[in-house]
């Protein structure tokens, strides 16, 4: 077993534990999951960072999905240096709020309008107050598994019966709040028809991630999300697409390209920003247009559209937009997704993968994983064993067994050739 250095994390941690919770800023980042010190991370370049003892890694965090282009992209960079130079943020409209806001419309044209914020969480929040101002029905109908930040309406499970009301999912959020958030199983659209028929006339939105990341990745089944547009629109209400982070990964139009489904509003973070605090919702103009100051649902943001961020999103974007991208992304993630399979086959040990283009997760147990019930199946311990023994040979993946990978046009042939060789070490390691 090779043992990394960590002493200047280790000490780092300690520091950062005593003036901020948990040492993170969000907490996916503490480790807590797959156990060890997080590495604070010193830079990084391309498909690498490298912590604060030295040690480098190929990175498939990918910062959770936005560094789609690798780190530290001489575009992404000298966008975000030329914007400094005139000015960090004005509180006032730009040009290039106009340029982002239509980058994101020709590649996602569902969203005619489009309101730029600074996270995805806050994306979703007002995507949602959006959706209840504009139907005036309160219910929202989201899915057990699927993530859509941390606005007090999105941290909720299911109540006792699924048919029945919302319960809190975290302390501070009140309980006659959660009763308006009714939860669905991803993949059984049985169980969103029932809602409706349980309350008729009343749920503003069905809310998902088309290909949800946060449960690990799971894809949608053939004909799901079809017939979640068929449902909403019988029942008018608004189909939104938590595209934060299959927007613009798992096509430049993300999943509503991929599968050609139209939803009504769409919520955007991540890769928009090139790493810069970006998030947006757009949508339909009649439904964008009841937004302050057109319309009376309120919505606002000191750092909205800032420039530095914007000036991030442009390159990234424009860049993504040349030609074969995608198909580039996808021969290294086709690439990687064989080596790994022949290694998890040889191994024996119990896996299954789910991948969608340059996004993917190895849940450690035979599968299929279709939803969030049969993903908790996995077993984390073992997910654990695999983490540190990527870690220890220079390999950086989710310190989750619930997230995501994520490929990069960064990543070369080589570092793929040395994960697939480190995964049959460890495999060997962990499977004894
Ligand atoms: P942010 O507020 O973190 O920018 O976006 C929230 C969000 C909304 N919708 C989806 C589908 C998301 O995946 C996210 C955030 N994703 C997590 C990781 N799966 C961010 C990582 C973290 O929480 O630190």
């Amino acid at each position: 077993m090779v043992r990394l250095k960590t002493k200047e994390s280790e000490k780092l941690f300690r520091a950062a534990s005593k003036v901020i919770p948990g040492g993170v800023n969000s907490p996916v980042r503490a480790f807590r999951s797959v156990g060890g010190t997080p590495l604070f991370i010193a830079k990084a370049k391309g498909a690498t960072v490298t912590d604060v003892d030295g040690n480098t890694f190929i990175d498939y965090v990918s910062s959770w999905g936005p560094m789609i282009l690798g780190h530290a992209h001489p575009k992404v960079v000298s966008a975000i240096r030329g914007a400094a130079g005139r000015g960090t943020s004005y509180g006032a409209p730009t040009e290039g709020e106009i340029r982002l806001a239509t980058l994101i419309r020709n590649a996602f044209p569902s969203m005619e309008k489009v309101r730029l914020v600074s996270s995805g969480t806050e994306a979703a929040m007002s995507v949602v107050r959006l959706a209840r101002g504009y139907t005036g029905r309160d219910m929202i109908v989201k899915f057990e598994g699927c993530y859509h930040g941390h606005a007090d309406s999105m941290l909720v499970k299911a109540g006792s019966g699924a048919l029945t009301f919302g319960q809190p999912d975290s302390p501070g959020v009140p309980k006659d709040l959660a009763r308006h958030t009714l939860t669905a199983t991803f993949n059984d659209a049985g169980s969103v028809r029932r809602l409706f028929q349980r309350n008729p006339g009343r749920i503003a939105a069905v809310i998902v991630e088309p290909v949800p990341g946060n449960m690990g990745v799971v894809p949608p089944e053939p004909g799901f999300l079809e017939e979640l547009r068929k449902l909403t629109r019988r029942e008018k209400a608004l189909l939104i697409f938590d595209e934060v982070i299959s927007g613009f990964r798992v096509a430049f139009g993300g999943a509503q390209e991929l599968f050609g489904i139209e939803p009504d509003l769409t919520v955007l973070g991540k890769i928009i920003g090139g790493g810069l605090p970006v998030g947006a919702f757009g949508g339909k103009r009649e439904v964008m247009d009841a937004l302050s100051p057109v319309g009376p649902v309120y919505q606002a943001g000191t750092l909205s559209g800032n420039p530095l961020a914007v000036a991030a999103g442009i390159a990234c974007l424009t860049e993504l937009g040349r030609r074969g991208t995608y198909r580039k992304l996808g021969d290294k993630a086709d690439y990687l997704a064989e080596g790994l399979h022949g290694v998890f086959r040889k191994s024996g040990v119990p896996t299954w993968t789910n991948r969608v283009g340059s996004m993917w997760t190895t849940f450690f147990q035979k599968g299929p994983v279709i939803d969030y019930a049969t993903a908790k199946r996995s077993d984390t311990g073992a997910y654990a064993r695999y983490f540190h023994g990527l870690l220890s040979r220079g390999i950086y993946i989710a310190p989750s067994q619930f997230e995501a990978g994520f490929m990069s046009l960064a990543h070369t042939r080589r570092d793929l050739d040395r994960t697939i060789a480190a995964a049959r070490e460890v495999l060997r390691e962990v499977s004894g």
